[in-house]
Order: C-alpha cells, then structure tokens, then sequence
C-alpha cells in the first residue's frame, strides 16, 4: 500500500518510521511518503494561509499550494509506481464522518491513499470540490476521529494509519489478534489478566483458571457484553420485540434519547403532573424530574439501566423500562408505553426484557405498582412477580418481586 501525507510540519509524521508500521515499511508493504506542502508555494514566507472570505476569526489553507501538491503526486504516479491507479484522498477534520474500524477495514483494501493535513481553520472547501473532480466523489473522504479539536491534521493521521496499515495483510503477525479485538464483532473486548493469578490482594477471575474452554468462553461473551451496554450503548444491535405482528426495536438507551423519553414519561405521568400542579407536596418523581436530571440518569455512569422502544419506521420512542441494583435487589421501574398503543403486550416484552438483563448480582427482581390497579397486577404475576406485603411502600402502591437464578446464568 502507497501512503501519502501532505503537511506543513513532516517532521511530526516521523513516528511513521517506529514499530510495526516502520517494520512493514522496511520489508516493503508499505510505501509511505511525507511531503512538505510549503514546497508548492512560490513567495518568500512560504505563505500557506491567508484570511476567511465573510470574515472571522483564524486563518484559512490558500488552495494553490493544495492545487499544485495534488497535481505533483498524481503526476508523479504513473512513472514512479507503474501503474495509473488513483489514490482515495482523506481529510481529517472535525467535521468529517466518523473514523472507525469499518472504515479502516474499506481503506485497508486501497492501493493508495493520501492524506492532506489541515491546519488553522481548515483547508478552503473547493480544494475539495476540486479533489472530487480529479478522484471521483467516493473518493475524497472527510474523516473524523472524534467530537473534539485537534490543532491540525496530522496526530490523525498517525491515528488512521497505524489503524489502517495494521489491518494490511502482512503488516502483523498474528492475523488471530485482529479476529478477537475490540470492535472486530462490533462489541467491547472482555477483561484480560496475565500472571500472577493474586496481586496486591486482586484476584484473577476464577473461571479463567479453569481449563473449561466452553465456560470460558461464555464468561468472555457475557463480559463484552456487559462491558459494551456499560460504557458502550450505542453498539449494542437493536433487538426485535415482536408484539402482535408489529415488530419494534428495544435498545439501551442514551443521553441523546432523553429529550423524548422524557416528554414521554410526563405524558404518562399526566395525572401526578397535574396533581402535583395541585398538591406540590405529594411530589411523584416521574412528574417533577427536570430534563437535565433525567438526561443524568440515562449517562453512562448512572446507576441506571434504561431501555428505549422504537417503532423502527419511524424512529417513534414509543415506550422504556429501567433497572438498577440496590443491595441485591434489580429495582424495575418507569415502564411506561405511550398512550396510543395497545399497552398490553408491549408492556411484557419490555418488563421482560428488564428482568431478563437484571444485574448479575441480583436475587430478586422488584417493582411497584398502584394498589388499586388490577391490570397491571395480573400482568405482572403472569411475568413471575408476587405481591410482598412485608415489604414496605409509599401509601397506595404494592410491591410486587420476582426471584432470580442464583447464578445469573441466563441473563
Ligand atoms: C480532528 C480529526 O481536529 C481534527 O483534525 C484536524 C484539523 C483541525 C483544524 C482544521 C482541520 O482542517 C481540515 C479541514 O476540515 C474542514 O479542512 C483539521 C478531530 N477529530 N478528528
């Protein structure tokens, strides 16, 4: 694979040289090549800058340099390389698409890429448009690392390439490494320990200790699993739920989801609203949580495990439940489907999905719910709960539990 970089500061792509990137250059898999754009200017300073049109503030790459370096390594390839193949062109910048592993897997496959640097406010777009011209569309990428500023380009590049170069046949030894990374089957990477087995009073997981190849297996699985709807909610696929022929998605659900499941969640609660308007001092929570607090609640450091219904045509959140563990309790609540559905049978498939994803710790699953509401009551018996009148609860509600297995082994 043929790399190019096109920088005002080559010296910062000198780490290209290092480790298993600088090893594959060695042993020729890898052609990578620094070029200085200032060397396509033409006036005394070496001017690669100047001043946005519509004012502002900073200063923006002048396209002639950028015009003249795209022309100077095209031009050069048909004689140095042989061949009249045309590089894919990347762009770091913030406001590019994601950068992630599927896309390093689509570049790995190219011949040639080539990577300009940014610098200051960014490059003038019609470098761009006219990149798209000499390459085709699909081939002049913006990419984005992620939702941060970097000063320019190049630590992207650095980024990129050893994500890239490393997925090049050859370029690592062990091909079974790349098979069992994180993102390579789209979840996390469960938890790895070496020897000693105890250190400094921690302990090595017993089941990795076991030999059972079978166990540990399903310990790794559970684990990515875990780790991904902990830190990582927005990997997880969407499961189907299946109500009466209708089929709708059942995600974990993010920060970015709060807006609409909150306003759900006080159209729901409309009767405690309104009675809270009336009598502030029966504050029910659902009625009275602001947005900010509830957006909190659904972070990935929450206490709180929120699932999100969709109507997958048209995005619609149309229903949640939510668990988290007290002691050994998974405490289920806010299940709630909107009002304008048949409420029944999405209600069980999302309480089921609450207690089948209960905590590991947890021995039992507890709700509560309106002592006077006998629907509920008997949907809730029907999906394994039991009324504990010794437990206690706020005046005119039950609670209802439902014991776990104890080694959480089916969840
Ligand atoms: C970045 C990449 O900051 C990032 O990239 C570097 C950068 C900074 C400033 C300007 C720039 O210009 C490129 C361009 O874009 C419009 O012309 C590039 C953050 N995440 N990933």
């Amino acid at each position: 694979m043929r790399i190019d970089v096109v920088t005002i500061f080559p010296d910062y792509l000198a780490p290209l040289d290092l480790s298993l990137i600088g090893t594959a250059r060695r042993d020729g898999l890898l052609d990578v090549r620094v070029t200085d754009l200032r060397d396509f200017t033409h006036d005394r300073h070496r001017t690669v800058d100047d001043t946005p049109y519509g004012g502002g503030a900073g200063m923006v790459m002048k396209p002639e340099p950028w015009g003249e370096a795209l022309a100077d390594l095209l031009d050069g390839a048909d004689s140095s390389t042989g061949r009249a193949a045309a590089p894919v062109l990347i762009v770091p910048g913030p406001a590019g698409e994601r950068f992630t592993h599927a896309v390093a897997r689509q570049l790995a496959v190219e011949e040639w890429l080539l990577f300009a640097c940014g610098r200051y406010e960014g490059i003038d777009e019609r470098v761009r448009d006219h990149a798209r011209e000499l390459l085709g569309a699909d081939r002049v990428r913006e990419l984005s690392l992620g939702d941060y500023v970097l000063n320019g380009g190049e630590a992207a590049v650095l980024a990129m390439v050893e994500a890239i170069a490393r997925l090049v046949p050859g370029v690592i030894g062990n091909d079974a490494s790349l098979l069992e990374e994180s993102h390579s089957d789209g979840l996390l990477e469960y938890p790895v320990f070496t020897k000693p087995a105890r250190w400094r009073g921690h302990e090595v997981p017993p089941v990795l200790l076991s030999g059972d190849h079978e166990a540990i297996a399903l310990w790794r699985r559970e684990e990515s699993r875990r780790r991904t709807a902990a830190r990582r909610p927005d990997l997880l696929p969407a499961e189907q739920a299946r109500v009466s022929g209708d089929s709708f998605a059942l995600t974990i659900a993010v920060p970015a989801d709060a807006g609409e499941l909150w306003t759900l969640t006080r159209a729901c609660w409309f009767p405690e609203v309104a009675d809270h308007v009336n009598h502030a001092d029966r504050a029910v929570r659902p009625a009275v949580e602001t947005l900010d607090q509830f957006r909190d609640t659904l972070a990935s450091g929450s206490p709180w495990r929120t699932w999100v219904l969709r109507e997958p045509t048209s995005g619609r959140v149309v229903g949640s439940v939510r668990g988290r563990l007290v002691g050994e309790v998974w405490e289920i609540g806010r299940l709630l489907v909107a009002p304008d559905l048949p409420s029944q049978g999405l209600r069980s498939a999302l309480l089921a999905r609450a207690v089948a994803h209960a905590d590991r710790g947890a021995r039992h699953a507890r709700l509560v719910s309106e002592a006077q509401d006998a629907r509920h009551h008997r949907a809730y018996k029907r999906a394994g709960f039991r009324v504990r009148r010794d437990v206690p609860s706020a005046p005119g509600t039950i609670v209802m539990e439902c014991p776990l297995p104890a080694d959480g082994s089916s969840r």
